[in-house]
């Protein structure tokens, strides 16, 4: 803190006509001082021989005002000096302060009797400028003065005179001025100046406010309250305050001024802020320079302009950056799960320099009666919500089967309105699959006998889509562990090889290409009592007899065909009926021997429209003009040429129909000079890819054959071959992007292996990416495999195959199916996770072979979720029939997709060297056969149901179990978590001790 002092400067009076100056503290204001007076004092003696002026001058001849009196020696004195009237000048209280020496009464031999060392001082108030005549008793005395210090002769002998000071104040003065006077007793005093003065608290600036002179007050203890002004360009809620005090010194300052907005505060004024500086809050002390992109152009700126393209919100800060809207969302992805469709995308490269991004959903789709797009409508729904989108994801649901949907994912943030009505937005296409057929409600029974029932029924209310057949589930009631499935195009069955008088429940649910849907409710209906020869069944006698001996015939066939058996699930006298035990393991039917059983098996009720193989054309051509619309050439515009394929260029173009947008495509060319089985070969793909259709597989748009050069033309891929994709974005994607691409495959594969098609040489080189980030698979080849790949080698048995990519028994007899493409599926993962990384590195052929046969895999790829890599152990299974079908690896990936903390465990990296395969199933010098037989040796058996349904259900995936992991399963006890912990660790001491060096 300041001293109180610090308030008070000192000023000095440099007086002309005297040559001398007298300093006086800045707070005291001299009504008289007796020094300074050049001429005559005119101050009154009486008597007159009393006080006497002595007519002293100083070192500069000016004269010293010094009066004396010393009647020491006689009686009764009573001498006074009257001042001159001295002026107030409003002051209500003032000092007088006097010098003086004074004589020791002890020094004075003689007069000791009469000698006084003192002498009183008196005042008398008037408003009469006039009046000199006062009488003694009019005056007030202020006090009688004694010296401090006396002198003596001696003193006097060396000339020094002991100066006294003293000061006295009076007041509450009320009129406008008074006298003094000083009254000597009988005392030898020499009085050598008079001083009398008022105090004020000065001038001064505190807190941007200015407090004028101020008076004190007439009281010794009042502290006089002033208000003061703001300086110039400051502003004060109310107005500061201060306190004069008695000694004129300012206390207590109460509030203050602060500079407007565009001023700044300095040296106790306000300056202005210069241009390219602002100052808008008075919160903020000085001017600050304008934010990025802002600038102001005038001084005292109480903010900065924007510069152009750049924007604030009301509520954005001023020291705030302007910014702007930010560019579209990018990498959109959209995995369609029957009628609902999960969008992803990653956030803008520029987010405009704000933290406020959000995103909104915009949804169209095409109308079915006007053909143009239409708003998709409020039954729609968005989780969590359609707009204000924080999270790069969205998932919308109870959209139509069936139909084209637009989803524009728009980026905003607080300024995007400012450019209103231009969007940034990226927008994806997206075909919604079919929701599964609704329950059917209705069933009846009709005619009925003593071995059979008809049954009827109408179709599902919600069909979604076209339905292929129905599934017929019947069982004895009481006996539901054996049952039997009957499938029908019809909406009727006549069910028989029943027991008579006997009650039977049906069950009947529907099928589209979506697949199945629910089961209708339970219906109960009963045949006929023995006794009873129902009349109404004659009729159908004749025709079920045919349908029995046909169905006999053809079992016979099957059986025959296949010699392995598998047929035996077909039960009873009837072949129009096929029977399931409860429970039964998918895993014991191969799946290409359950369809042949459907197409073959089923003369009455053919099956699920199934892929043709065009070979099975005696003309190729017609294969190709059943399978593939001819396009006139003049419809298309080639472009460029993006790659070689095995029969010629492939370019890119545009394709106009008549009536159709133009479009961007791919068209493949058969080269010139062909021979005729060439042609054939390459346009056996086309005939395959026009009997697909699918999101996931890539489309074929039809085939120019009328001209040359032959061409086919496909829907065209931006981001081309998946594989050269991922190596040039080498870890740009997120986990759930990348399982995205992967639940797409799987989904296009499953669609495949439902049509009965087998792949061969699913691999990331055959998979095309659009803009989209939808991968599609491609490349359907008839002799594809053996020529065309130049991943496919020639096997001991002469046929040509992509080692790396195709399972062990594909390699060893060439045993293709769907499960084999499974195998290649958790290739292509591996590929992904390991964004286009060769499998197995740069290892022969030759060892690869052997290292699988030995039952080593690849090992999962770095920062791979640990739930993706078991998935790829698990296509990398042994036994064809142990692998997941697709069906199941969709609904695993959904799985995943939805609950993305599903993808946090990692593959361990501590257990990961990249360039060692792992060995697959139990490790070998592993006592344990099974989860559950190890489970039960570490005596925890109680948790083998809930590894079982977490997923845990080999020893191969357990052993990369984690600590969250078990936590994830349900092992909550942290005595039980060490004990599983550590006999996993034991196990992977074991399975490192046995992985193999390449
Ligand atoms: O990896 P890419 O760019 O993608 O190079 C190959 C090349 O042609 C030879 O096959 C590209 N390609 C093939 N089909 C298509 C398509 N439908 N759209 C875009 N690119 C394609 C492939």
């Amino acid at each position: 803190m300041r001293s109180r002092w610090s308030y008070i400067a000192w000023i000095c009076v440099f007086s002309l006509g005297a040559f001398r100056t007298f300093c006086v503290p800045g707070n005291e204001v001299n009504l008289l001082d007796s020094r300074s007076v050049i001429g005559d004092l005119g101050w009154v003696a009486y008597p007159k021989n009393g006080w006497e002026e002595i007519g002293e001058v100083d070192e500069n001849y000016a004269p010293i005002h010094t009066y004396q009196v010393c009647k020491v020696m006689e009686h009764n004195q009573n001498n006074w000096l009257q001042t001159n009237l001295i002026l107030n000048q409003g002051a209500q209280r003032v000092f007088v302060e006097f010098k003086f020496t004074l004589r020791d009464c002890n020094s004075l031999p003689g007069g000791l009797g009469t000698c006084k060392e003192t002498f009183n001082v008196y005042y008398y108030e008037t408003n009469d400028e006039e009046r000199r005549n006062i009488r003694e008793s009019q005056y007030t005395k202020i006090d009688t003065i004694a010296a401090d210090e006396s002198f003596t002769e001696l003193d006097l002998g060396d000339r020094v005179l002991k100066l006294n000071t003293e000061v006295r104040d009076l007041g509450p003065l009320t009129k406008k001025g008074f006298y003094l006077a000083f009254q000597d007793l009988g005392a030898c005093i020499a009085l050598v100046s008079v001083r009398v003065f008022y105090k004020k608290c000065p001038f001064v600036v505190r807190n941007l406010a200015l407090f004028p002179d101020t008076i004190t007050g007439a009281d010794s203890s009042q502290l006089l309250e002033v208000s003061g002004t703001c300086v110039n360009n400051s502003v004060a809620d109310e107005l500061p305050r201060m306190h004069c005090s008695a000694e004129g010194e300012w206390l207590v300052p109460i509030g203050r001024c602060m500079c407007q907005a565009g001023h700044e505060e300095v040296n106790g004024s306000c300056q202005v802020c210069k241009p390219g500086f602002y100052r808008s809050a008075l919160q903020t002390k000085s001017c600050s320079k304008c934010p990025p992109r802002s600038f102001s152009k005038v001084e005292a700126s109480t903010s900065c302009q924007c510069e152009q393209g750049y924007y604030r919100t009301e509520s954005d800060p001023t020291n705030m950056a302007c910014t702007k809207p930010p560019s579209a969302p990018r990498n959109a992805i959209s995995n369609v799960n029957e009628t609902s469709v999960f969008l992803e995308w990653s956030a803008p490269e520029e987010t405009g320099g704000r933290k406020d991004v959000r995103y909104n959903i915009v949804c169209s789709k095409i109308s079915t009666d006007s053909g143009q797009y239409e708003p998709c409508g409020s039954h729609v729904r968005y989780l969590p919500q359609r707009t204000g989108l924080k999270n790069t994801s969205v998932m919308v649901m109870d959209l139509l089967a069936h139909t084209n949907y637009t989803f524009e994912v728009e980026a905003v943030n607080g300024v995007s309105e400012r450019t209103a009505p231009l969007r940034q937005y990226v927008s994806l296409n997206v075909t919604t699959n079919q929701a599964a057929p609704s329950p059917i409600t209705v069933v009846k029974k009709g005619k009925t006998a003593k071995n059979s029932i008809a049954v009827s029924w109408q179709e599902p209310d919600r069909p979604n889509g076209i339905i292929l057949e129905y599934e017929i589930k019947y069982f004895e009631k009481d006996q539901e562990t054996s049952y039997t499935i009957i499938k029908s195009k019809e909406t009727d069955v006549l069910v028989y090889g029943l027991k008579p008088s006997s009650a039977y429940i049906f069950q009947i649910r529907a099928r589209t290409s979506a697949g199945y849907g629910g089961f209708s409710r339970r219906f109960e209906f009963e045949t006929s009592p023995y006794s009873v020869a129902a009349s109404s069944d004659q009729g159908q006698v004749p025709i079920i007899a045919v349908a029995v001996t046909v169905a006999i015939i053809l079992i016979a066939l099957v059986t025959g065909f296949l010699m392995s058996g598998k047929l035996c699930c077909i039960k009873s006298n009837t072949a129009l009926l096929f029977h399931r035990r409860c429970g039964y393991s998918k895993a014991m039917q191969d799946p290409d021997e359950e369809k042949m059983h459907f197409h073959n098996g089923h003369i009455k009720f053919p099956a699920v429209r199934t892929y043709i193989d065009p070979h099975t054309y005696e003309d190729p051509n017609q294969a190709i003009h059943e399978f593939a619309k001819e396009i006139d050439v003049s419809c298309i515009t080639i472009e460029r040429v993006i790659g070689a394929g095995e029969f010629g260029e492939v370019c890119s173009g545009l394709l106009r129909l008549p009536g159709k947008r133009e479009i961007p495509v791919a068209i493949k060319t058969l080269k010139a000079g062909y021979t005729e089985k060439q042609r054939r070969d390459f346009l056996g793909e086309a005939s395959i890819m026009g009997q697909f259709e699918h999101p996931n597989i890539i489309h074929l748009k039809g085939v120019i054959t009328k001209s040359k050069p032959v061409m086919i033309i496909t829907e065209y891929m931006e981001n081309g071959s998946l594989d050269s994709f991922l190596k040039k974005n080498d870890g740009q994607f997120t986990v759930i992007q990348l399982v995205g691409m992967l639940r797409g495959i799987a989904s296009g594969m499953r669609y495949l292996s439902e049509m009965g098609y087998v792949h061969r040489d699913l691999a990331a080189r055959n998979i095309l990416v659009n803009s989209n980030l939808v991968c599609k698979v491609s490349d359907f080849g008839l002799s594809r495999v053996l020529e065309d790949d130049p991943e496919a080698a020639y096997t001991t048995r002469g046929g040509k195959i992509p080692i790396r990519w195709t399972a062990p028994e594909a390699i060893a007899y060439r045993k293709f199916t769907s499960a084999s493409d499974v195998w290649s599926y958790g290739i292509v993962m591996w590929e992904v996770m390991s964004y286009g990384e060769r499998p197995y590195w740069e290892m022969s052929n030759q060892d690869v072979i052997k290292a699988v046969e030995e039952n080593y895999r690849l090992p999962g790829p770095m920062d791979c979720p640990t739930a993706l890599y078991h998935l790829m152990m698990d296509c990398w299974q042994k036994d064809r029939n142990s692998r997941p079908k697709f069906e199941e690896i969709v609904s695993l990936l959904d799985k995943l997709i939805r609950n993305p903390s599903s993808l946090k465990g990692l593959v361990n990296p501590s257990n990961r060297v990249s360039n060692l395969l792992v060995e697959h199933g139990s490790p070998e010098g592993c006592v344990f056969r099974s989860v559950e037989e190890w489970l039960e040796a570490i005596k925890m058996g109680r948790y083998t149901e809930l590894f079982m349904e977490s997923g845990y259900t080999s020893l191969e995936v357990v052993t990369q179990m984690t600590l969250e992991d078990l936590r994830r399963v349900g092992v909550t006890l942290a005595g039980h978590q060490k004990k599983i912990l550590n006999s996993i660790q034991e196990m992977r001491v074991q399975m490192m001790n046995a992985t193999m060096p390449i």
